[in-house]
């Protein structure tokens, strides 16, 4: 991996044949992946935002990718960050990546209201 580049959990939007997927134009695959036990995906819409559940056993189903610096200032206003609608944090996947650093966009509003998803999105 070039260590200039930050891996990068997706699990929504962005992955491939995702409606935002466009946004990592550029970027590099790196493989299909799941979180530990203990995260689960809420409904917010047209989008899914995923967070801490200590009772989940399963996980979630993304994609790791390789992301340049400039992608990632692109994302993170994309994704909000600066508004605090998501924060990008590390999170544990399972092997392959279970030694790897790892980041991803964890949602940091009120889930009130909003259904669960579960482990998977799908558009
Ligand atoms: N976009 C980011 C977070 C949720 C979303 O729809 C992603 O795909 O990981």
């Amino acid at each position: 991996m070039n260590p200039a580049e930050t891996l990068l959990f997706v699990y929504g939007t962005l992955k491939r044949g995702g409606r935002n997927h466009d946004r990592l134009a550029g970027q590099t695959y790196v493989g299909a992946a799941r979180t530990g036990p203990g995260f689960i995906l809420y409904s917010l819409g047209d989008y899914p935002g995923l967070v801490a559940e200590p009772a989940d056993r399963g996980g979630v189903a993304g994609e790791v990718w390789s992301v340049t610096a400039s992608s990632l200032a692109q994302l993170d206003a994309f994704e909000g960050v600066g508004e605090g609608l998501y924060r990008r944090e590390h999170i544990p996947l399972l092997p392959p990546f279970a030694d790897t650093p790892v980041e991803t966009y964890v949602y940091a509003r009120n889930l009130a209201g909003h259904p669960v998803i579960g482990s998977m999105w799908r558009e």
